[in-house]
């Protein structure tokens, strides 16, 4: 019996949308920053057949079960195994995860197997079982790149100085996503600029790296946000427009960009659902957690730090 424990992480430089949708081959490179307060814990251990638990009860294993069949494949016919899974998130966050998920399952499978992976190859695998779990055994910042064929997919560790930054999880809804990540995906990349947004991501790739490597959370901040705002133009101007935004999602927008014009660090990023997630620094996040409660009083709001690497125990 192997225990894992991956964090969850954030993309400051978006993850939207698949060149190969078998095998989870992104159209662009992403970045993520790993928070300590939201990641799972799962343990497996070898049974006759298949099963899965989540928070201790019986759950839709629908996509796990696939998961374990690519295993299969890949590593060899292991027979069955329990998986029992926890997610810890503040209940106040409404962050729910496939990425801490992904992870945490993919490195406990693979050492109840006995097998000792390297990085790289534990966050090739977990990639199958949804993208943005590549990027979540890696402490503080991670790159997954892109790469064109299986082997040149994976992310890696990045060492960049994460003692500053800071994220506050704002909860605009609790509610499940209406429109998952993969179907939201596909409709985003009918957009009229989809190939714009991926020459873009490009560019702001390199430049969010030298802004964090020059410990420059507004130039970082600032390339987040307008990389994340793209995104959720493409959706909004897919063949089939969608948007994950509410009507709180964007005044809560606005707010964050009328407190920059007051000289405050803050900028967002928002991912397949309506929570905005403020980047800023340490120093800041009593301000804003004040800010908020004024104008937002109903809004939970959850301060996050970079997180660590996946454990197993
Ligand atoms: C990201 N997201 O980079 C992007 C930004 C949401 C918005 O990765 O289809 O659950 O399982 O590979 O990883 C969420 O999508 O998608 C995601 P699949 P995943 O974090």
């Amino acid at each position: 019996m192997v225990t894992a424990t991956a964090h969850t992480n954030i993309a400051l430089i978006k993850y939207w949308g698949k060149a190969d949708a078998t095998l989870n081959l992104p159209t662009t490179s992403s970045l993520s920053l790993t928070l300590d307060d939201f990641y799972t814990t799962t343990t497996v251990s070898r049974a006759d057949k298949d099963t899965f638990t989540l928070n201790g009860a019986p759950a839709d294993g629908t996509r796990v079960f696939q998961f374990l069949d690519m295993l299969r494949g890949e590593l060899g016919d292991f027979g069955g195994v329990t998986i029992d899974s926890v997610n810890h998130v503040p209940t106040s966050a409404g962050l729910a995860s496939s990425a801490s998920a992904f992870a945490a399952l993919t490195g406990a499978a693979t050492r109840e197997l006995g097998l000792d992976l390297d990085t790289a190859t534990l966050s090739r695998l977990a990639r199958r079982g949804s993208g943005s779990a590549s990027r979540s055994f890696f402490a503080d910042f991670a790159l997954w790149h892109a790469g064109h064929d299986d082997a040149s997919s994976f992310a890696e560790s990045l060492a960049l100085p994460a003692d500053d930054i800071a994220m506050l999880v704002v909860q605009v809804s609790a509610a499940k996503k209406s429109i998952g990540s993969t179907l939201g995906m596909q409709r985003a990349q009918t957009a009229p600029t989809y190939a714009d947004w991926v020459a873009k991501s490009a560019a702001q790739l390199n430049d969010i790296q030298r802004a964090l490597a020059n410990a420059d959370l507004t130039k970082a901040g600032e390339i987040a946000e307008v990389n994340a705002l793209a995104m959720h133009h493409l959706n909004e101007t897919a063949r089939e427009p969608f948007t994950y935004f509410t009507a709180e999602t964007r005044a809560l927008i606005a707010f964050v960009q009328q407190l920059r014009q007051q000289g405050v660090l803050a900028f967002v990023t928002i991912d397949a659902g309506p929570n905005v997630k403020i980047i800023t620094d340490r120093t800041t996040v009593p301000t804003l957690q004040t800010a908020l409660k004024q104008a937002f009083p109903a809004l939970p709001v959850t301060a996050a730090y970079p997180g660590g690497g996946i454990t197993y125990a």
